[in-house]
């Protein structure tokens, strides 16, 4: 008997499996942790991660942050800062459990802030290669 291509392909999606190509095989999810005790502060503070790579930011606590990758949304120039030619933004408020992530396409230096705790040095930088 011969299975039809069109046919095999169904049938492995019908069991969860993808025959779509991984794009990027060797890409991760690196976590941030958004934390309001003894400090308001993101951990880790400074990161690097690899091009291709999805940073997924956690608040387990009870008051609400942002991410934000807005320099206009920065109350202190130069704690907001992107490479050249990246878009602006911002995760809106990230309540108890919540979380945001973002996948880093474009390697270079960034800094970010949480909007509302900038000036308690909830600042932090991240680094893409
Ligand atoms: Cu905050």
């Amino acid at each position: 008997m011969t299975l039809d291509r069109r046919l095999f392909t169904k049938l492995l999606a019908a069991f969860g499996v993808s025959t779509a190509a991984p794009a990027l095989a060797q890409s991760k999810t690196v976590e941030v942790t958004m934390r309001q005790q003894p400090k308001m502060i993101f951990v880790p503070q400074n990161l690097t991660v690899s091009v291709g790579d999805t940073v997924r930011w956690t608040n387990p606590f009870s008051i609400p942050h942002t991410v934000t990758f807005d320099p206009s949304m920065g109350a202190s120039a130069g704690n907001v800062v992107l490479p050249a030619g990246v878009e602006p933004f911002d995760s809106g408020d990230i309540e108890e459990s919540g979380t945001f992530m973002h996948t880093f396409t474009v390697a270079g230096e960034y800094k970010y802030i949480c909007k509302y705790h900038e000036s308690l040095g909830m600042v932090a930088t991240l680094t893409v290669k």
